[in-house]
């Protein structure tokens, strides 16, 4: 008998409520929970499609171990482990466990027992290479909350309950459906801007979905943290500056003052290609409108200086009084008791942070959240000496396609020890692998969203158990990890501690997502407070989850900041570091283009090109260029084109809009299925081809990545286009935008 269960999804953000329908053990059917207290009923086309990923027959569902001539065959779990393990001692052995990596990508982050045991294996090993996509998405936002509050870990997101002026900056929800921030319903949140007599301005260089829905303020690609230190310039020179809050909030602002001075709008309108008038007007909206929220994400985190821009987000919403206010820029929080204090007593015991624990090898840059550059994993692999990369894991990533340079990428795994994928799929990067090992999907394990929890719009709790049982022999990341562990624990101090707790029962997910669950608001404090929630309590009482407060809280900061003087600095060094960097800038007159990236609704990074769902209609990947120019280089609708940077070049059909602003080419990333993955039908998308690897244009040269935090620079990039093919013209007639 069929039953239905509700649960959320975890593919993006949001975390929509859905309603797996479930007959015999298999997922047959998902839909949009309508009780769901925050999604409402909403879900988007991936969500959906989803169950054609659990039963995908492309999946990986019994491990794999490579043969010589880089095909696969299927072994048992015993073997797999008995020859991993035997190999990950003998490397560890000979070299020491810095010779040991593991590389997690963006579905881990949606996995608390996948991003925990992640962790601790790494801290416990002591290994440096610890890697994630958070190099190529979203590491200088944690640097400048770092910088900024003394505190890694947190991330303001806009109160779009109830501002009345929201400024997007290089981001997409329409599309992304929101990014370091939980808010499922955004497109109507943000209409419900417009309707109570507010507004949304988007600056990007497109015109994205969201843009068309709302105010268009074009700019030029990497041209923000030039448009931020006018708005500053403005808010200061015009005596908008919210004093008040100044002198409450933060010290330093006399500094920051100083270093804003030289931009003028006038003085960056060349740079950003924004009308001097137009900023001023942004400036004065930000101060005097009383609820107002400036919010950045991908856009501004991929440039050139993306820890800067960051920064400077942030200072703009404090100079203008917007921080930490209701309708403002608003700090969520897990509501735990003695807040503060616990956060200072992690930040103390894991060396979390930018100032802590040893540099790169390669690049000398600093560890994020304890993660390195991804950029850098092929030469940390291909450099001899102490501290190379030998034996590296790969969980829930795709770096081949996701990160700078995957051709580079590819080579040097052929060169690793060892390298073990855990996924459900055979991808670009673990096709390079020794083994396979089949993970199971977010509906074959319980759950609960440990890192959302203080993104969230809404403070809200929901669990969920496993809604079928693994597929074949997947097994969920930890427990192979806890295996791993287990074979080093003679040798390696930390684990011989993890062991015993292991062996006891007492070391699984499901208490820690109860410790969670108990001592944030809400929770019982375990036994405390009388008819709190507890982890059981959450999946039993409220299925489809329980909202503990309808709005965020202002006053959140004085918890979030770290630092001593509990102020924000203002005057923090990368302020005028970074500044100083920003007159480096040199255009190429060889690359006159600017290339920017863009998401697709039916995309999800890498990962789904898979689902027939999702590829309905003949998915193309194309790059989107201006006609003008298009007519510059004599490309017409459907042509293909060679698109070339410093770095490397790919071949790609263009399709022409007037949404982009002149100068400047977009193209999604995540495609360029070569044909070495598993996925049988991304690898024949887009007539056959697979789709270009975007990132085949990025550099991955240490002196190329951003100096602070060793950021990819994936956006902005200096590149020039040129016709290879023209189209046959029934292809012309039949190449569609947005696919
Ligand atoms: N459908 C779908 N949804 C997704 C994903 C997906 O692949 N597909 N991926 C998920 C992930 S991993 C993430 S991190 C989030 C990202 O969420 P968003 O940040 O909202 O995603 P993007 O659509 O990449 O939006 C970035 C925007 O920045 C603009 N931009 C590029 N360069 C610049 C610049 O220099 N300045 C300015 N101001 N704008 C610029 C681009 O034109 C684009 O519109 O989305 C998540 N959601
Ligand atoms: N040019 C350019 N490059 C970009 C970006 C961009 O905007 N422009 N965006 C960057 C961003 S924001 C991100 S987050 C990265 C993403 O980069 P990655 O995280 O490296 O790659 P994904 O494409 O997300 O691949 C995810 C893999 O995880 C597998 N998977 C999915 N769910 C699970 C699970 O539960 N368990 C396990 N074990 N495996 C699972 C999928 O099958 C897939 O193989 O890409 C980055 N790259
Ligand atoms: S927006 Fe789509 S993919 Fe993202 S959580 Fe909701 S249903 Fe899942
Ligand atoms: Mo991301």
């Amino acid at each position: 008998m069929a039953e239905e269960l509700p649960t959320y999804c975890r593919i993006c953000e949001p975390l929509c409520g859905m309603v797996a329908t479930v007959d015999d053990g298999k997922l047959v059917q998902l839909r949009p929970d309508r009780e769901h207290p925050v999604s409402k009923g909403f879900a988007c086309p991936k969500g959906i499609a989803f169950t054609e990923v659990v039963n995908d027959p492309d999946r990986v569902t019994h491990p794999l171990r490579r043969r010589p001539d880089g095909t696969f065959e299927r072994v048992s779990w015993d073997d797999a482990m008995r020859d991993i393990k035997a190999r990950l001692l003998r490397i560890q052995g000979e070299h020491g466990s810095d010779a040991i990596g593991w590389y997690w990508g963006n579905p881990g982050a949606f996995s608390a027992s996948h991003t925990l045991w992640v962790a601790a294996f790494m801290l416990g090993l002591r290994s440096p290479h610890l890697y994630t996509a958070g190099s190529q998405d979203v590491n200088n936002r944690f640097a400048a909350s770092e910088f900024l509050y003394g505190n890694t870990a947190v991330a303001p997101v806009p109160d779009l309950h109830r501002a009345d002026l929201v400024v997007i900056v290089g981001a997409n929800p329409l599309v992304s459906h929101g990014s370091v921030l939980t808010a499922p319903r955004i497109k109507e949140e943000l209409h419900g801007v417009v309707e109570r007599g507010g507004r949304v301005v988007v600056v990007d260089p497109r015109r994205t979905e969201t843009a068309r829905a709302f105010e268009w303020q074009p700019i030029r690609p990497d041209g923000d943290a030039f448009m931020l230190l006018s708005l500053l310039h403005v808010l200061f020179e015009e005596g908008l500056a919210d004093e008040d809050a100044i002198a409450r909030q933060a010290r330093g602002a006399g500094h920051l003052r100083d270093l804003a001075r030289p931009f003028s709008p006038e003085a960056t309108a060349a740079t950003t290609g924004i009308a001097p008038e137009a900023v001023r007007e942004l400036a004065r909206a930000l101060a005097t409108t009383e609820r107002a929220a400036m919010y950045g994400r991908i856009g501004t985190s991929l440039g050139r200086s993306g820890t800067l821009t960051t920064m400077l987000l942030d200072a703009v919403n404090l100079v203008a009084g917007n921080l930490d206010r209701e309708g403002g820029s608003m700090f969520g929080s897990l509501g735990v008791p003695l807040e503060r204090t616990a956060m200072q007593i992690t930040k103390a015991l894991i060396p979390v942070g930018h100032d802590r624990g040893p540099r790169s090898r390669i690049g000398d840059f600093p560890s994020i959240l304890a993660s390195r550059p991804a950029a850098i994993m092929a030469k940390e692999m291909t450099t001899p000496g102490k501290g190379r990369l030998r034996a590296l894991f790969v969980s829930a990533g795709n770096p081949v396609l996701s990160c700078p340079n995957g051709e580079e990428l590819e080579a040097a795994l052929d060169t690793l020890d060892l390298h073990v994928g855990i996924d459900f799929y055979v991808n670009e990067t673990n096709a390079h692998a020794d083994y396979v090992l089949p993970a199971t999907t977010m509906y074959e394990r319980e759950d609960f969203p440990i890192p959302f929890q203080a993104l969230s719009l809404t403070p809200f709790r929901q669990g969920t158990k496993a809604v079928i049982p693994p597929v074949g022999e997947a097994r969920e990341e930890w427990e192979v990890i806890d295996e791993l562990a287990s074979a080093l624990w003679r040798r390696t101090p930390a684990f011989f501690a993890a062991e015993l707790l292991r062996r006891t029962g007492t070391l699984t997910p499901r208490r820690a997502m109860d410790a969670v669950v108990r001592l944030s608001e809400g929770g019982d404090l375990f036994g405390l407070r009388r008819g709190g929630l507890t982890f059981k309590k959450l999946l039993r009482d409220f299925p489809h989850g329980k909202v503990i407060a309808p709005h965020l809280r202002a006053g959140a900061l004085g918890n979030v900041v770290l630092h001593r003087d509990r102020k924000v600095h203002l005057d923090a060094p990368q302020f005028a570091s970074e500044i100083d960097r920003l007159g480096e800038r040199i255009d190429d007159p060889a690359f006159p283009l600017r290339l920017i990236g863009m998401r697709e609704l039916r995309s999800e990074n890498s990962w789904m090109h898979n689902a027939p769902l999702l590829l309905r209609g003949g998915r193309k990947h194309l790059a989107r260029l201006h006609p003008d120019d298009a007519a510059d280089i004599g490309a017409a609708e459907g042509d293909r084109i060679r698109v070339a940077s410093a770095h490397g070049e790919i071949e790609i059909a263009v399709t022409l809009t007037d949404d982009l602003m002149r100068g400047v080419i977009a193209i999604p990333h995540g495609w360029g299925h070569k044909g070495r993955g598993g996925w049988q039908r991304a690898n024949t998308a887009d007539d056959g081809t697979g789709g270009a690897n975007v990132n085949q244009l990025m550099s991955s040269d240490p002196a190329d990545l951003e100096p602070v935090v060793g950021m990819a620079n994936l956006t902005g990039v200096p590149v020039r286009a040129e016709v290879v093919a023209a189209a046959q013209a029934p292809e012309r007639e039949a190449a569609t935008l947005g696919a």
